[in-house]
């Protein structure tokens, strides 16, 4: 079974007030071209449609277009969407089955009957080439808890397994999608963890009986596994940390074979470029903005590494020049240099020097390179010698 994967469109996306329309109709143009050449059995988009859970109109049509445009030049590829943490469930259900009557899955949540999850629901038979488990994003505060020591998301995977296995797809090879957060996974340009409220499952949840993993969530495109469990990542950049290659996959899936996975690069319309990449002068990466070329129509963040503040007119000051420019000037990232001193010195930090510094001596550093005043680090850091203390009587009682 040949399938092109992808995941975490944030379609209708606002990026420091600009819309990025001009930007989907470029991806979903190249989509349409990936999808003529391969020719893959399946188009499966895993989470994350849309970036907000009530997209405009305009958006929410621009999806569906898209979607029966891929539809008509290709019928035979089967459309299998599900919805992400940032996707409205119950939004992405309305009009499911409207979406089946066309041939097409676009599933929003898992339905319940009687309270128990009924997953018969999110599988799709592809005759004579496999089968596809559409998962959507599912809150873990939902999942039933089979006893303490289990995770929730383990039981969960577990039954979908037990019951694929009932239903054995004779030497034809079977497709989980996904949307969550999988243990020791690279989590470049995303800020918080663990992220969309889910925490980090382990990769051994998800049963032997599936032969790809197709994964969204995580935006930067990764395999584990031996790419059994693969994010394929967001094809556009959603944020200026999204320093890496963005594109879809296309993997061909055998039956108890790891999976042949190929990444094809998405081209951006519009690039987000940090200027200077490692940080400069306030000086220094204006002069670099007035450099760029006139045409150039990439999304601008200003970087500065300096030990002053930035001057109060920075922002009319990178105004100016963008009016000259096809750019979009967006904002400034601000360090100071002795915030970066800090911080390279504890990345610093040898074995030795760790095993020799206390919990509050970490905290401390982490608290000054984050610029707080002595005085907040020194409430924060006796907090954390109470709690320290605390678990000592703990674990001595
Ligand atoms: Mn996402």
């Amino acid at each position: 079974m040949k399938i092109l994967h992808t995941s975490d469109w944030h379609l209708g996306q606002v990026l420091y007030g600009y819309d990025r329309l001009d930007e989907y109709a470029g991806f979903f143009s190249q989509l349409k071209d990936i999808a003529r050449k391969e020719c893959p059995d399946a188009l499966v988009v895993s989470g994350d449609i849309f970036d907000v859970s009530a997209p405009s109109a305009t958006v929410a049509r621009m999806f569906k277009d898209n979607i029966l445009d891929l539809h008509e030049a290709l019928p035979d590829m089967t459309i299998v969407i599900t919805a992400g943490n940032h996707d409205s469930a119950s939004r992405i259900d309305v009009d499911r089955n409207l979406w089946r009557a066309g041939g097409i899955h676009v599933i929003g949540g898992i339905r319940r009957v009687e309270g128990e999850f009924d997953f018969s629901d999110l599988v799709v038979e592809i005759p004579g080439k496999g089968r596809i488990v559409a998962v959507p994003y599912i809150n873990a505060a939902f999942l039933p808890k089979k006893s303490e020591r289990e995770l929730p998301e383990m039981s969960f995977f577990g039954r979908i397994g037990a019951m694929l296995a009932e239903s054995a797809c004779d030497g034809l090879p079977t497709v989980l999608m996904a949307h969550l957060t999988v243990a020791g996974c690279d989590m470049t340009g995303h800020r918080i963890s663990p992220i969309g409220g889910m925490q980090a499952v382990d990769p051994g949840i998800f049963g032997e009986i599936f032969d790809y993993v197709a994964l969204g969530h995580i935006h930067k495109p990764q395999q584990m596994d031996g790419g059994r469990v693969t994010y394929c990542g967001t094809p556009m950049a959603v944020s200026f940390d999204e320093v890496f290659e963005h594109g879809v996959n296309i993997v061909n899936v055998e039956k108890g074979k790891a999976p042949e996975i190929e990444q094809i690069p998405i081209m951006p319309v519009r690039e987000l470029l940090t200027i200077p990449a490692d940080g400069g002068t306030f000086k220094e990466a204006i002069k670099l903005f007035r450099k760029l070329d006139n045409a150039d129509p990439s999304y601008i963040r200003l970087n500065v590494v300096q030990e002053e503040p930035l001057p109060v007119d920075c922002l009319e000051v990178a105004t100016e020049i963008a009016k000259e420019k096809s750019c979009r000037f967006c904002t400034y990232k601000y360090t100071r240099r002795s915030e970066l001193a800090e911080e390279e010195r504890m990345q610093g930090i040898t074995a030795f020097e760790f095993r020799d510094t206390t919990p509050c001596d970490i905290a401390a550093r982490f608290f000054r390179s984050r610029g707080f005043s002595q005085e907040v680090t020194d409430d924060y850091v006796s907090l954390i010698a109470e709690i320290e203390s605390e678990i000592a009587a703990e674990q001595n009682r």
